[in-house]
């Protein structure tokens, strides 16, 4: 009887197929076989299809070898975060099961390159995808970037995490590292760990050769071009994920990224970037009652309302391109800043910069006290908005904080070569 691991021979009505059999995922249908093919892809094979199923070679029981790391003393030292996402997990086909790479020496064993460039401590925080990501993982995610940080040992933190909402974690703690004396790299993978194509590999070692950096920032390290030629470091308040596959899906948005890191340890710097403080300051204090609203044609006139009677105390709001909403939410949008309520305008645009009187209806909008944005993301207007709540309720201050350049998230010289780079 063929088990998950085993090597396979599936002969249907008019083909042959070899590969090994996959442990199925429950969003397949039971009357359905999972093989992955030595392409690394997957297919699934209706049984009533099948004719006959041969094994061709049994699982070895999938050990993990213990391998022994040799910490060098000339070597920095990197602390490897583990969150979860498509990076931290890997389906073994020996045992069926998927095992999250969680410790050093998993991480070790998945790119043992990453020893050439750094001593490596690692350590599991969460065990999610990123989907499910919340502002109470963000929390605990920047209190345990923490306490690496202040290790005298470690030169820089990478965190490993999902890549859906890479970005707004990369924002947030942006935020919360007013002062920070080592870099903080997030990575993630577009691809498995298992297919022959997965980006893990040249992203993690990119991550750690960034972490053994002076520099002063939080930022994100995935492939630049969808070879496997060079990784893109960026800022963490000026990227995101811009395509659902691509290897190459992260983007930095009206900035160029801060450098490109080659995996054999080159770095090209692109911009200027903050230099390292002397210490780290950790500021977690937010509000999470914020929404963030993509308006579109139609959308409900109450949207608005809904979140004033839910107690929001802050609406970051993705107009369309200069900054607009519907002419009918303007003075629903007047009413919410009446009542104290922090209304933030970005474009859903995402490149260029908001406007708040190139039209009559902008200059309406920007007379009931919404606060345009400049070239800010939505989403980092939203993680920033919960940081400046935290701070205070006086929505002059709040639109001083939030006009505010405090951490790369405003560019105030966007040149043309920005676009799409
Ligand atoms: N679900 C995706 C996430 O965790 C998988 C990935 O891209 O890492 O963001």
């Amino acid at each position: 009887m063929a088990k998950p691991g085993d090597l396979v021979e599936i002969v249907t009505k008019n083909k042959k197929y070899v590969g090994i059999l996959m442990p199925k995922p429950e969003i397949i249908k039971s009357n359905t076989i999972v093989i992955k093919l030595d392409s690394g892809y997957n297919i699934g094979i209706e049984k009533k299809k099948i004719k006959k199923i041969k094994v061709i070679k049994k699982a070895k029981k999938g050990k993990k070898k213990n391998i022994k790391i040799k910490q060098s003393k000339k070597l920095p030292t990197v602390s490897i975060l583990s969150t979860g996402g498509t990076i931290s997990s890997k389906v073994d086909y020996k045992t069926g099961g998927t095992y999250a790479s969680l410790t050093a020496e998993d991480f070790i064993q998945l790119e043992p390159k990453i020893l050439k460039f750094a001593n490596i401590r690692a350590k599991q925080i969460e065990q999610i995808m990123s989907e499910d990501m919340t502002p109470e993982h963000w929390i605990k995610i920047a209190k345990e970037v923490y306490k690496e940080l202040n290790k005298k040992e470690v030169s820089g933190v990478v965190i490993t995490h999902g890549t859906d909402t890479m970005h707004y974690t990369a924002a947030m703690l942006s935020f919360m590292f007013p002062k920070l004396s080592k870099p903080i790299v997030l990575v993630g993978a577009q691809r498995s760990t298992d297919r022959g194509s997965s980006d893990t590999f040249m992203n993690l070692i990119c991550s750690v050769i960034a972490a053994t950096q002076k520099i002063g920032e939080v930022m994100v390290c995935m492939h630049a071009t969808t070879n496997d030629d060079f990784c893109y470091l960026h800022r963490g308040t000026k990227v995101r994920k811009m395509h659902t596959s691509r290897r190459d899906a992260f983007r930095s948005i009206n900035q160029m990224p801060i450098a490109k890191i080659w995996p054999d340890g080159r770095i090209k710097f692109l911009i200027n970037y903050k230099k390292p403080d002397k210490t780290n300051e950790l500021n977690i204090k937010i509000n999470k009652k914020v929404a963030l609203i993509y308006v579109y044609p139609g959308i409900n006139q109450n949207i608005i309302d809904y979140y004033l009677n839910k107690g929001y105390k802050g609406i970051v709001i993705a107009g369309t391109g200069l900054g607009h909403v519907p002419t009918y939410l303007i003075q629903k949008i007047k009413k919410a800043v009446k009542k104290g309520v922090a209304v933030c305008i970005t474009s859903q645009c995402f490149y260029g910069r908001t406007h708040s009187f190139v039209y009559s209806n902008l200059r309406r909008l920007s007379q009931t006290g919404a606060i345009f944005c400049e070239d800010m993301l939505p989403e980092v207007a939203y993680v920033k908005l919960m940081h400046v709540l935290g701070k205070t309720k006086k929505l002059e201050k709040i639109k001083e904080l939030m006009q505010k350049n405090i951490a790369g998230e405003i560019n105030p010289i966007i040149s043309k070569d920005m676009f799409l780079v």
